[in-house]
């Protein structure tokens, strides 16, 4: 029997519902409705328009429920370490992005209080300057969390809005830096050394948890069966992604590649020394208990940034395919930077950033569009092979084999450089990862996956459904 699960995924580019349909050997995904995700700056800052994703996540429910009446479950991810504040079901103003300039107060007040080294202790997780916890340290300052009783990260928020219960649920909530990963309950100690008021933080939920049926008048506006439930996956979408990697063996690195780059292994237990901390590897929760042990690398968020610089500046759109195609023909030796650098975080004119990078050095920077492209993908490719270098050294897992997933697999020249640099075969796909690791843990909660249900055995199910395509590395 097949049985169909709808899986919500917001990225910080696109958001996407589909249809998963499981059933013994099969695993199929069907594409409901897709949708920009465009912030807006206002006066205060840099936000997400979660009003307009909402409703187009609840257009795409729609769709969900006339294509498949038959529709057993919704599982909801979207990009970490952003929530909003409530009062009651009262939304307290509209959840800043992550690139918002705020954080950087919110890290200096954090860091009065508790010392980066002391956090990371604590929380095993790698310093971004956006972590929730800075940011709730800004909201702080300006009087916010007092008047708040709840802060639901974006995934839980349409949780909530869809059946009205607040959780937290685990794999995202490990991006705060106010979870213990070691308990994988919320550090109560550390939110009282921060002056975090604990009634913001709701209980905290695994993969697998059943959050509850959709309210009555949300059920009507879908035109959903009443009982229709939501259930917890990994709401962060890297452990979705993550957990759809179709590794048939051990000894995998991934990458998760869309705006960011996600680079790394996945453990059973956490790594936090002196020497994680020194490389900056996170910690991760990923389902089932594991352990994301990564890096984030700036990603594709470069190229895009620049595609939308040149954009402005020839008023009309670029097409990627022949942007990468030009890319690829660049037989010129092109120099490389340092694509974690903090100064691409934030928006803005990204070309002129990279080529600023090379002139501080003293540096020849890259010239044409196609150099810079290659440029960019050649950095992103040499961060990979470094951060994959330093996971299994750090970890003491070796690595025979790179998984590429998310919509950066479908860049040919990107993988190949990936192969070349980390001298290791590359396994690109599935495109659309995320999802397919929401549908799975959806299903398998349901009972729908006869058999074998662990990780490695949906991951298996993956691979025989999903084939990646190989790179192989450029003999040395
Ligand atoms: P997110 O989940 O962060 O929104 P995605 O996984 O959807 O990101 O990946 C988006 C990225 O995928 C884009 O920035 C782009 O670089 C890349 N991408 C999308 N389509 C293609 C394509 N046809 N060829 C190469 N790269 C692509
Ligand atoms: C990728 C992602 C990543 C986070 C970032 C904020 O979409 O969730 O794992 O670090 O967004």
């Amino acid at each position: 029997m097949t049985a169909a699960v709808a899986a919500v995924d917001l990225g910080a580019t696109s958001g996407r519902v589909m249809l998963g349909y499981v059933g013994h050997d099969e695993l199929r995904l069907v594409p409901v409705a897709r949708f920009p995700n465009n912030p807006v700056r206002v006066a205060d800052g840099l936000h997400w328009n979660i009003l307009e994703l909402y409703r187009s996540v609840t257009a795409g429910l729609a769709s969900a429920v006339r294509d498949e009446p038959g529709l057993e479950s919704i599982g909801i991810d979207s990009w970490a370490v952003d929530y909003a504040l409530l009062d009651g079901e009262r939304m307290l103003g509209t959840p800043f992005h992550y690139r918002d300039e705020r954080t950087a107060r919110g890290v200096e007040l954090t860091h009065e209080k508790v010392p980066f080294d002391e956090l990371y202790r604590r929380s095993g997780l790698q310093f971004l300057p956006f972590n929730t916890l800075y940011q709730l340290a800004a909201e702080q300052e300006g009087g916010w969390l007092d008047r708040a009783d709840t802060m639901l990260l974006i995934p839980d928020l349409i949780a909530f809005w869809l059946t009205g219960s607040r959780r937290a649920e685990a794999t995202n909530a490990s991006t705060t830096g106010l979870l213990d990963p070691r308990t994988g309950g919320w550090d109560d100690a550390l939110v009282e050394q921060l002056g975090i008021p604990r009634r913001l933080l709701p209980e905290p939920v695994r993969p697998g948890h059943e959050i509850g049926p959709l309210l009555p008048a949300v059920a009507a506006e879908l035109g959903a069966p009443a009982g229709l439930t939501v259930t917890a996956i990994g709401s962060h979408d890297t452990a979705s992604a993550v957990a759809a990697v179709p590794a048939t063996e051990p000894g995998f690195a991934y990458i998760s590649s869309g705006t960011w780059s996600l680079v790394g292994v996945e453990l059973e237990h956490p790594v936090i020394t002196e020497a994680s901390r020194a490389a900056n590897f996170t910690n991760e929760g990923g389902v089932d208990g594991r352990v994301r042990f990564l890096q984030n690398v700036s990603g594709l968020w470069l190229l895009s940034e620049s595609v939308r610089q040149w954009e402005r500046e020839s008023g009309g759109p670029i097409a990627l395919p022949e942007l990468l195609a030009a890319a690829t023909a660049v037989t010129r030796h092109v120099p490389v930077f340092d694509a974690g650098d903090p100064v691409f975080i934030a928006p803005g004119d990204m070309p002129a950033r990279i080529a600023t990078w090379f002139a501080d050095r003293g540096l020849a920077a890259p010239g044409s569009r196609a150099e810079v492209t290659r440029s960019i993908l050649e950095s992103l490719a040499d961060a990979y092979a470094r951060s994959i270098r330093q996971a299994a050294e750090l970890s003491g897992q070796p690595v025979s084999v790179v998984h590429v997933v998310g919509g950066g697999s479908q860049n040919a020249l990107l993988c190949q450089l990936t192969a070349d640099r980390t001298g290791l075969p590359v396994l690109a796909g599935p495109v659309e990862a995320t999802a397919i690791g929401n549908v799975l843990v959806q299903a398998r909660a349901r009972g729908l996956v006869a058999g074998d249900s662990s990780l490695e055995a949906l991951r298996a199910l993956v691979a025989r459904t999903f084939a990646p395509t190989r790179y192989s590395p450029a003999a040395r």
